[in-house]
């Protein structure tokens, strides 16, 4: 069980507690949750499982399950005692109370939210910024001359006024570096507004996760080490290796295409990564020196890596979805999958 099935769970609980008909239907609840073989204790057993860096909230979860779902238990009965054991003329109290169906988190949010833990757990901080940009951030200082294709009005989003829906988060990034001296090392996770054609790996609004470590003396070797660390973690597989393959993007300098070795067989080549052995996860590199020089950062004194990933590309990777439509179209079909 993780910290995010005990929220679930208590949800559940304190809904079904709610709308308990009877005392004897209350009680039949609090065992089951809070009795002897109740969920708490798997829940308490639970904790052993969990990464050493989550147990202290693990712990508060797991207290505060235990308080909220004691309270509702006490609540509910005192309201059932004081109503007489009459909480409605004419309705059968021995059918089964109603339970609420809830909703669940959003597989690219959820995503969002482990890839965060993973970079947090190596002291990555999390960086937002606006959507709606203005050239400066979203192109100029990163290195984008005015003749790039990206700039143009068949890819970007252009308001009226000049402004443009960031086609990337690494504007955030900019500001950041604009209001903070370095050290850096933040990541961005965000919505991102492309002119592309929706087919079934292409949509006009996405999410990527980008990060960005400045100091003295960063390298692309720790780049590799950090990318190595993150998708071992993501994939849940030790032996998991990284390759970079040389690419060009205008903020860096060099730059690469970060693949990492199929975590279905290992890089023996199977189905999934289409029998290369590799996946590409995203890309990165060391920024360019012309994009410290627009943030007011000397060049000479530091240096920094930058990485970028699609989440949509990742959540299909991850869960085998088959096109990227099916996490717009909010189908509870789809979306129960991930419960
Ligand atoms: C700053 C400087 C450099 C971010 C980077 C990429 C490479 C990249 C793609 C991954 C999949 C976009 O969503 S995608 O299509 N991104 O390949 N992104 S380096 O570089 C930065 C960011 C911020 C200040």
């Amino acid at each position: 069980m993780n910290i995010q099935d005990i929220e679930q769970e208590k949800q559940q609980a304190l809904a079904g507690i709610a709308a308990a008909a009877d005392e004897k239907a209350v009680e039949e609840l609090r065992i089951r949750y809070l009795g002897r073989n109740g969920l708490l204790q798997d829940i308490m057993k639970g904790i052993k499982d969990v990464p050493n860096d989550q147990k202290k909230e693990y712990g508060q979860r797991a207290n505060s399950f235990k308080t909220e779902v004691l309270d509702a238990v006490n609540a509910r009965k005192e309201t059932l005692a004081a109503a007489g054991g009459q909480t409605g003329a004419g309705i059968d109290l021995t059918l089964p109370g109603a339970w609420p169906s809830l909703g669940t988190r959003h597989p690219i949010s959820a995503l969002i939210d482990r890839a965060v833990g993973i970079f947090r757990s190596i002291g990555f901080t999390v960086a937002e910024g606006p959507d709606i940009e203005d050239a400066f951030h979203n192109f100029d200082a990163l290195n984008t001359p005015e003749s790039h294709p990206s700039r143009n009005p068949a890819d970007t989003f252009y308001l009226e006024d000049g402004t443009l829906l960031r086609t990337h988060t690494s504007p955030v990034q900019i500001r950041y570096m604009e209001t903070h001296k370095p050290p850096v090392r933040i990541i961005a996770p965000g919505r991102c507004y492309r002119r592309d054609t929706p087919d079934a790996t292409h949509s006009a609004s996405f999410h990527q996760l980008e990060g960005l470590y400045v100091a003295e003396n960063v390298s692309l070797a720790e780049l590799k080490g950090d990318m190595e660390f993150f998708v071992r973690r993501l994939m849940g597989r030790e032996d998991i290796r990284i390759r970079l393959r040389p690419h060009f993007f205008p903020f860096t300098e060099p730059s690469v295409e970060v693949d990492y070795s199929c975590h279905v067989c290992g890089g023996e080549g199977c189905r999934v990564c289409k029998h290369s052995g590799w996946i590409e996860i995203g890309g990165a590199g060391m920024v360019d020196p012309n994009v410290f020089k627009a943030v007011g950062y000397d060049p000479e004194k530091v240096t920094g890596y930058a990485f970028g990933m699609g989440v949509e590309r990742m959540a299909m990777i991850l869960y085998g979805i088959p096109d990227i439509r099916l996490l717009y179209e909010n189908d509870v079909r789809f979306l129960r999958q991930f419960r």
